[in-house]
């Protein structure tokens, strides 16, 4: 059974931007897909990448901090969870890197953080598993990378903000030649 995100903080051992967790075997941070598509331009697009058959769980909470996740997709400002895998689909496509994907197509500005959880060890009793979180809005990529231990939750392993839209017809050329 999954269980619910009221748990404790605990459990992220290795947490660092991009770079810089000394990580081995298992625990090991996949790289980002090559093919990871853009996000949607007004959009946001928050990838989980692991490469271990276990089950974890991508969280992302918006401006009005509503959490997007399994059990509440899509959510009220329209960010949806379009792909999700659990232990019961870990078996049908046997890949070497697992992901997990929340989209918003047109996205509040604000605040936006990414949690994620070890939800399930799928049987394998798998030790600590090394992750990588990629959010891709306005434009711009932020990843962090960690390891979680079976049954802990990471709150907070990524924050981003949304800039409010330009107004139509203000962005763009903004040249300052003087007469
Ligand atoms: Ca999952």
């Amino acid at each position: 059974m999954r269980r619910s995100r009221e748990r404790g903080a605990a459990g992220l051992l290795c947490l660092a931007v991009a770079a810089g967790c000394a990580l081995s075997g298992r625990r090991s941070v996949p790289a980002p897909a090559s093919a990871l598509s853009a996000a949607p331009p007004q959009g946001v697009r928050v990838v989980l990448l692991w490469a271990a058959p276990v089950d974890l769980d991508l969280y992302v909470t918006d401006p009005g901090l509503e959490t997007v996740y399994f059990a509440n997709t899509p959510s009220g400002s329209g960010g949806k969870l379009v792909r999700d895998l659990a232990c019961g689909q870990l078996a049908e496509t046997t890949p070497t890197t697992f992901s997990e994907e929340v989209v918003w197509t047109k996205a509040h500005p604000g605040r936006y953080r990414v949690g994620v959880d070890f939800s399930d060890t799928c049987g394998r009793g798998e030790g600590e598993v090394g992750f990588r979180v990629i959010a891709d809005a306005g434009g711009r990529r932020r990843e962090a990378v960690g390891t979680l231990a079976p049954a802990r939750f990471a709150p907070v392993v990524l924050e981003f903000d949304v800039l409010p839209t330009p107004e139509r017809g203000a962005a763009g050329n903004s040249t300052k030649d003087g007469p």
